[in-house]
């Protein structure tokens, strides 16, 4: 048993463990009510895939750490619903990258700001950003557009999961090398991504980390390989591929 009073062997364990973080999230002041309709959107797509990371996702969490390592300053973006489903996860993967964490919020105010970094930090992440938020996105007039200057300001690659699609497509405009993790591979992040991880954020961040730990020792000549095989349109085309027309178990 983990945080719920479920057995893992109940076939629907995975998504009332998810369902149980989201509650606990908005109850904890992390996650915003809309957080709530944002899961059950994301529910629906991973009920389609079948619940499970499909080969063309593994794939794309490869490019994705391939990415992250090749990066001269890599950070993951964390949002309400990020930090309430994937917490310790998210601070496993800033430690196998050298990636920076930044909390950056679309509802955002100061106590959810706080909230965030304190559970991150309670799940053992040393330095959490966006609290200063002395940098700003061009082009966006809305609170996701406050970055910190020395954090997603200066990034060369984002990870960028769970949002809606006009500030991926901004950093994408300011030439930042930008990883989406969305269940709908429709959706207007996925499309600006450079890299489109088409899976429940739960499955897709351990798995990028299993292969940044795996690609640890590989030199920057078999990352770019890595990275230049990948494509993010035969990624979308399998998920979507995959949800229309994939048998259910
Ligand atoms: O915490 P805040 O204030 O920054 O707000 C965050 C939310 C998520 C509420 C905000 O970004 C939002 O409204 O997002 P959208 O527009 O609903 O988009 C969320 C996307 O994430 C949708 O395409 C969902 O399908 C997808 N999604 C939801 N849950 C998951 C997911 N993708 C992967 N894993 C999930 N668990």
């Amino acid at each position: 048993m983990d945080d719920i009073d479920v057995p893992e062997s109940h076939p629907r364990y995975q998504s009332l463990l998810t369902r149980h973080r989201i509650e606990d999230g908005v109850e904890k002041g992390i996650t915003s009510q809309q957080g709530l309709i944002a899961q059950g959107r994301g529910e629906t797509f991973d009920y389609l895939l079948g619940e499970e990371t499909i080969p063309s996702a593994d794939d794309a969490a490869r490019a994705a750490a391939a990415h992250l390592l090749l990066a001269d300053h890599p950070v993951l973006s964390v949002n309400g619903n990020v930090a309430a489903l994937v917490p310790g996860e998210t601070v496993d993967l800033a430690d196998a990258t050298g990636a920076d964490i930044e909390v950056n919020l679309f509802n955002r105010t100061e106590e959810r700001m706080q909230a965030i970094a304190d559970h991150l930090r309670a799940h053992g992440a040393e330095t959490v950003k966006g609290l200063t938020a002395d940098g700003r996105i061009p082009g966006l007039d809305h609170e996701r557009a406050k970055v910190d200057a020395d954090g997603i300001g200066a990034a060369d690659v984002v990870v960028v999961p769970l949002e809606d699609g006009d500030r991926a497509a901004a950093l994408a405009e300011m030439g930042k090398t930008e990883i989406v993790v969305d269940l709908n591979p429709l959706s207007r992040s996925a499309e600006s991504a450079t890299v489109p991880i088409i899976d429940n954020i739960i499955r897709a961040l351990p798995t990028v980390t299993a292969h940044a730990r795996d690609l640890a020792d590989a030199d920057e000549s078999q990352l770019r390989a890595i990275v230049d095989e990948f494509d993010p349109e035969e990624t979308r085309a399998a998920a979507e591929d995959a949800i229309r027309s994939g048998e259910l178990a």
